[in-house]
């Protein structure tokens, strides 16, 4: 309803970008820096959260009253016609304007990502709590000496970005897909890269076969097609040739992969790390990302008509809800043991595609990431940072899970081919805020003036500079694991277990998640022609997990349902609520969920005023949709203006809807097909409306399936409230239906939407 979009409830701190170094911006820092031919920040400087953003001062441009001039600087007089030879001659090859535009326009392409394409991100900052609970360790310097975790009041910059991983730079963000969560933190002691998904286990064990699983699911060879979907049949093939890929088979089939906000999904380390102490003493490490707004998820139907109505979904919505100055929030936390622990697991824990449970090893939240800045230019920022799993910081080391360790080689490899140098590391965005000082002083597009004339070592002639520094004054070490053992090209044992998880995954799920999977499959494989890979899903695969689920999907795909359970089906009836989306929900909050409210000429204007003004106390967006743009008068004269017409609103667009009264508007709002299809839809999706007075006209002219419904004293029944007597009781039964988010136990089949 407002112009800004929303009321933030909290705003952060200013983050402001200007530095007090003057119309250039540059920083006292910055420019001692630059005096000195250094870039970044000596590790005597402090570093925080601003760091980053006034580095990146020194290379910001701005053309706001600026002339026109070429890239060496010349004043253009005309950049609308070339240099012809007679006015209706040719063009001439003189035309160094014209020359240097085109080729400047001909290379403005760089490759996209092979994998994790499509994508969008943010500035922020990271801090360590106070005093977290570590269990047994007192303090997080007990398990690290990552200096950017040790002290509360440090906050270390970050930069985020969020991808899908299948789809090409330009396809949707809805698709049923895994999402990247990579984060770059700028520590004073180098960038730490964390590299993760929003699903904790990985389709593969061994880096070996990521060549294979990214052939299979991206668009088939010949045709090209599908895009940004794994519904088709050389991915089915791949996975039901794959036992190993069960359990995460399980997480993609599942809400995870249709998350209702970048800001609202969970992240992952997925492999175990190594966190290493002053001592040189070493635990085990996975890493958690929980999102203080909640997991979310939307629910199928509504994904693949957003991925029309808006492509850019995710990215739009976590620009605008970082502009409106409603910062998201992460907590950081870690599980953390040792070998005698993982040695008693029944799994491997350098196997990426098993967790561990939170029944087994909880997750401690040591520290928060904040993200509150857009980035300025998304070709600069987000299309070139630059992730390397490999970018560890002393304090963090890795284990030898084989999926990990050919990422180590991947990713600076793949940044080769990005950028055609190995200088990518001097690209802005990509570049540490500690100082860095060695004798790489070459190759394409070197930025950096190294002075002296020692770029070697060792060497007399510049005093030996720059110096290696020692393992405890700062220096890397690697952790010294002691190993041993015959050189072979096997997999371990300890990795066999396919489906052990798979089936904790399953058993976990509430009854419509357990629904949502099977319809996920159901989909999936009717989308592949080949009856053999089918059955093999089933029979191999699904069978494995659990009988019923197999005979459930293999009754919507034309293969015999299974007699017997699979071989290897375990047994156990293990469930971990942290796994589902619905279980895990602390539901108290509607903050940033945008809400349609339906109006037209006549509307009763108390219900509007009263419902929009707690919605909006309580951090939700409101909008108001009506037929047309312009304003819609209420009963008693008040007016209200629309915020968007039916052209462009739909209910695929909202998390929830409300319907005030006034006979009027109603009357009107019956004649509307479009009306009548947003109540449906939002009810089919399982979103929660709300009625109040003949506003429930509306919602009895859609005949909702098993609904109660008033027009008189509030009724909340199954996420649909309506009544409206007590305005203020209704409209915080509306809100607490919203906090719910979706409202699973409908059965909307028959809603046509
Ligand atoms: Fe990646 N992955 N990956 N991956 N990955 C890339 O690097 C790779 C894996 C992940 O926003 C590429 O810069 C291999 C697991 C994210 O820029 C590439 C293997 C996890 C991003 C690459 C994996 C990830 C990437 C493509 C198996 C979660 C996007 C472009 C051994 C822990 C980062 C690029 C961004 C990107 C290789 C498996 C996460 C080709 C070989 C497991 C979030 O290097």
């Amino acid at each position: 309803m407002s112009d800004d979009d929303s009321t933030p409830t909290e705003r952060d701190e200013e983050q402001p970008k200007a530095t007090d170094g003057g119309e250039t911006g540059e920083s006292d820092e910055s420019r001692s820096d630059a005096e000195s031919g250094r870039t970044g920040t000596s590790r005597d400087d402090d570093i925080d959260e601003n760091s980053k953003q006034e580095q990146l001062d020194d290379v910001r441009e701005n053309p706001e009253g600026e002339q026109l001039t070429s890239d060496h600087g010349v004043k253009i007089s005309d950049t609308d016609n070339s240099l012809k030879a007679g006015e209706r001659g040719p063009t001439i090859m003189e035309d160094f304007h014209f020359r240097e535009k085109m080729t400047q326009f001909d290379h403005e392409s760089i490759p996209e990502r092979v994998v994790h394409a499509r994508g969008t991100g943010a500035h922020g900052y990271f801090q360590p709590y106070e005093d977290p609970d570590l269990g047994e360790y007192d303090d997080l310097s007990e398990l690290t000496k990552a200096s950017f975790l040790q002290d509360p009041d440090q906050k270390t910059p970050v930069f985020t970005r969020f991808s899908t991983v299948v789809g090409s730079r330009g396809s949707a963000d809805t698709v049923r897909d895994v999402r990247g969560f990579a984060t770059k933190f700028y520590t004073e002691e180098g960038n730490w890269d964390l590299v993760g998904n929003n699903i904790p286990v990985f389709f593969i064990q061994d880096a070996m076969e990521f060549p294979d699983l990214v052939h299979a699911i991206k668009p088939e060879p010949d045709d090209a097609i599908p895009q940004a979907s794994s519904a088709h049949d050389t991915f089915w093939d791949f996975a039901s040739l794959k036992p190993e890929i069960t359990h995460m088979i399980m997480w993609v089939l599942s809400g995870r992969a249709l998350p209702r906000a970048y800001r609202m999904m969970q992240g992952f380390g997925v492999h175990t790390f190594r966190l290493v102490n002053e001592e040189g003493d070493s635990k085990f490490v996975k890493f958690h990302w929980t999102p203080k707004l909640d997991t979310s998820q939307l629910v199928w139907d509504e994904t693949q008509k957003i991925a029309g109505k808006n492509p850019d979904f995710n990215r739009q919505e976590l620009y605008d809800a970082i502009e409106a100055g409603y910062a998201p929030e992460w907590e950081l936390g870690v599980q953390i043991f040792d070998e005698d622990d993982a040695a008693e697991f029944d799994f491997d824990v350098l196997d990426p595609t098993k967790i561990v449970p939170e029944t087994e090893v909880p997750v401690r939240p040591i520290g928060k990431m904040v993200l509150n800045e857009t980035p300025d230019n998304f070709f600069a920022e987000v299309e070139q940072v630059a992730f390397h799993p490999g970018n560890v910081v002393p304090g963090i080391d890795f284990s030898n899970d084989p999926l990990l360790q050919g990422r180590l080689f991947s990713y600076q490899d793949t940044q080769l081919n990005r950028f055609n140098s190995a200088n990518w590391d001097e690209i802005p965005i990509n570049r540490p805020v500690a100082e860095r000082h060695n004798n790489q002083r070459a190759g394409f597009m070197r930025q950096e003036i190294n002075e002296g004339k020692a770029s070697y070592k060792p060497n007399s002639i510049g005093d030996d500079d720059p110096r290696e520094t020692p393992e405890n004054e700062g220096g890397y070490e690697h952790y010294a694991e002691k190993i041993e053992g015959q050189k072979i090209r096997n997999r371990s044992e300890s990795f066999e277990d396919h489906f052990s998880q798979a089936r904790l995954f399953w058993n976990s799920m509430t009854d419509p998640e357990k629904q949502n999977i099977v319809d996920a499959a159901r989909f999936e494989l009717s989308k592949v022609d080949r009856m053999e890979i089918r059955e093999r899903m089933v029979y191999d695969l699904f069978n494995n997990v659990d009988h019923e689920f197999a005979k459930r999907v293999a009754e919507g795909i034309g293969v015999e349902p299974p007699e017997e359970p699979g071989d290897e089906m375990p047994t156990h009836d293990r469930e971990d609520s942290r796994l589902s989306i619905e279980e895990r929900r602390d539901a108290d909050s509607i903050e940033t969920r945008k809400i349609a409210v339906l109006v037209d000429d006549g509307y009763d204007s108390d219900h509007l005023e009263t419902v929009v003004s707690t919605l909006e106390d309580e951090g939700a967006r409101v909008k108001v949709v009506s037929k047309m743009l312009g304003d819609a008068e209420a009963e008693n004269g008040a007016t209200v203006e629309a915020d968007k017409s039916h052209a462009t609103a739909e209910s695929v667009l909202f998390d929830a809807l409300f319907v005030p009264g006034g006979e009027d508007s109603v009357d009107a709002l019956l004649e509307q097909g479009d009306a009548k299809h947003f109540v449906a839809e939002t009810f089919k999706h399982k979103k929660p409306i709300a009625a109040a007075g003949a506003g429930t006209d509306l919602l009895e002219a859609v005949d909702l399936p098993d609904v109660e419904i008033a027009d008189d004293e509030t009724v909340s029944s199954d996420g649909v409230v309506t009544g409206g007597d007590d305005l203020e009781e209704f409209a915080e039964a509306f809100v607490d239906a919203i906090a719910e988010h979706r409202h699973w136990k409908r059965s909307p089949k028959e809603v046509p939407a």
